[in-house]
């Protein structure tokens, strides 16, 4: 619900604050969003059918998970050239229509940039592990065995050895990821110059910037074994090294700071101060960065181990960035999170009967991405309030990690039903059912088979359902990304957390003299506000009442209690 609030066409850029600071951006994983060829895989001319879709949302950005050449072991994110579209995704003049027609619509795009490894096929990694004295040999980082066994006790984020025998030298290489996905060796300055010129080759095409993919890893100070540790044991030799600072700062400094562009880093494991050794202005590294530490509101040790949410968990690791990290990429989903509905909200979404809910919960996550200070990035389908997948069984799963960490559970003897319990709720595999756009057999994503499983509710949650009706989901995030751009203070404003009931989420966005006081209830009940808030609701001194700018429940918060799982924005 909107109240006395128009949408207009979004004012992209506001005085002089940058244009990545004002958009929203929207994340295609390309094998998923739009097939159209009817071979089961999502396409670049899917994608491009679907721009005028993206347009009239509002999206400001696309940010295209990876398009390049690669095996897919890691479903591109094992890059076999960084110069080629896959032919899965089409062709590099599809990409070059797709950005030309983006464009006309004021729509930019960003890729995702891997390089902390490449795919073994690369012709790179084939030199590099044909002979010891290949001139591309130290491309990656080899290290020959200790005492018959790996150079150290890294675990890689796969679960596993990071180190793999090749059998060619006999020596082993470094794998932070899946197996044919070899680490590149950011000691040799010759790495840093290939993708200097890979960065250029996207940029000159007219690529707004990038996706850094686990950016903060790509330095490895030393090869010593690490502190042993239940996850990633060695990770003190790789996380946020100084030798990843000057690479950053040189790629900015050489290439970024020569075109109109933006780098958001994927940075894994960091704190708000690592994140401002990367982010703050006058570090000139990349513009923002995708943090996990609210990802974990559910969850215990890692993110295998799920457990209730607790909605105050999350609140706090918000306000400590919002107020610690002056610009941040703020998320709920991406192509590696479960879907929020069913991860924190526990809506199957599976039941017709679960939809004023979930739809409901979908909006009260919409309201804290939008009102959130720094850059809202939202996810293929999270518009529609999608949920994760109906996997049945293991033949359903595509993803590498899924299978791995199933490996090393059942090594540790978890029993078979409870690994594929755990699997089932922190699958990457959740968030890639194909996009549903209608209720057709192919949820109107192909006219094949999908490469994998369509969920069944497509037959009630898709896109053509959700455009058709005003108190959608879909309608709530169009008003919303107008909303924003309409409201200096949601954009650019102060961020403050004001004292509030327990599980309501409460906080004032200011600029000059506006004030927005936004309100976010996750209780399944209603709840009656507190004073601190009330008093900004009928201020004693002027009797003026807020103005509701939206909220996703005709329960008016102005009468000092808030509905169950109720949001709202109010313009004080
Ligand atoms: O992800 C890196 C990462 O650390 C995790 O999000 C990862 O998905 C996993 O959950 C760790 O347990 C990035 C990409 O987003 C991911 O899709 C890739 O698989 C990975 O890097 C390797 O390139
Ligand atoms: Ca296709």
């Amino acid at each position: 619900m909107f109240f006395g609030f128009k949408s207009k066409r979004s004012k992209k850029t506001v005085g002089s604050v940058p244009w990545w600071k004002t958009r929203t951006v929207y994340q295609i994983y390309p094998r998923s969003f739009c097939d159209s060829n009817g071979d089961g895989i999502g396409d670049i001319r899917g994608i491009i059918s679907k721009l005028d879709y993206l347009a009239d949302l509002g999206v400001g950005i696309i940010w295209l998970s990876p398009v390049y050449n690669s095996p897919n072991d890691d479903n591109g994110y094992d890059i076999s050239d960084y110069r080629s579209i896959h032919p899965d995704f089409g062709t590099l003049s599809d990409m070059k229509r797709l950005i030309a027609e983006a464009e006309r619509r004021d729509i930019k795009i960003i890729m995702d940039l891997v390089i902390n490894h490449t795919s073994d096929e690369h012709e790179w990694f084939k030199q590099s592990r044909s002979s010891k004295d290949n001139p591309y040999r130290d491309y990656y980082i080899w290290h020959e065995g200790k005492n018959g066994k790996e150079p150290n006790n890294w675990t890689s984020f796969f679960a596993g050895s990071a180190w793999e025998k090749d059998v060619r030298t006999g020596e082993y290489y470094l794998h932070l990821f899946s197996k044919k996905q070899p680490d590149l060796n950011w000691k040799n300055p010759k790495v840093a110059e290939e993708v200097r010129s890979i960065l250029k080759y996207w940029l000159d095409m007219g690529i707004a910037g990038f996706r850094c993919d686990v950016i903060n890893v790509i330095y490895k100070t030393s090869l010593e074994d690490g502190k042993k540790r239940l996850i990633l044991t060695g990770r003190e030799h790789y996380l946020s090294q100084k030798g990843c600072h000057s690479i950053l700062r040189s790629l900015k400094s050489d290439v970024f700071s020569q075109y109109d562009c933006f780098t958001v880093g994927e940075t894994v494991m960091v704190s708000t101060a690592d994140a401002n050794e990367l982010c703050a202005p006058e570090r000139k590294e990349l513009d923002m960065v995708f943090s996990f530490e609210h990802m974990d509101a559910d969850c215990i040790n890692n993110k295998w181990f799920k457990t209730s949410f607790k909605p105050e968990k999350l609140f706090s690791v918000l306000e400590k960035w919002q107020n610690e990290v002056d610009w941040n990429a703020n998320y709920f989903e991406n192509h590696d999170q479960p879907r929020i509905v069913s991860r924190y909200g526990s809506f199957t979404g599976i039941a017709e009967s679960e939809k004023e809910g979930r739809e409901r919960f979908a909006k009260l996550f919409a309201v804290l991405l939008f009102t959130l200070r720094g850059t809202p990035f939202m996810y293929q389908g999270q518009e529609l309030g999608m949920t994760n997948g109906d996997f049945k069984d293991w033949g359903d799963l595509r993803d590498v990690e899924s299978f791995n960490v199933a490996g090393l559970m059942k090594k540790l003897h978890f029993p078979a039903s409870k690994v594929w319990k755990l699997i089932l709720k922190a699958s990457r595999d959740n968030a890639r059912t194909p996009m549903q756009w209608s209720a057709e057999s192919g949820g109107g994503f192909t006219a094949g088979t999908p490469w994998i499983k369509l969920n069944a509710n497509r037959a009630h949650i898709n896109a053509r359902e959700q455009i058709s009706r005003e108190d959608s989901v879909y309608a709530f995030y169009k008003k919303l990304i107008a909303l924003r751009n309409e409201t200096p203070e949601l954009s650019e404003g102060s961020f403050k957390r004001i004292k509030s009931p327990k599980n309501v989420f409460a906080y004032l966005r200011s600029l000059s003299a506006h004030n927005c006081l936004v309100l976010l209830n996750f209780n399944r009940h209603a709840i009656r506000l507190n004073h601190d808030i009330q008093k900004y609701l009928v201020p004693e001194k002027n009797g003026h009442a807020g103005r509701i700018l939206c909220s996703n429940d005709s329960h008016n918060p102005l009468s000092g209690t808030l509905g169950a799982h109720q949001a709202c924005i109010i313009r004080l």
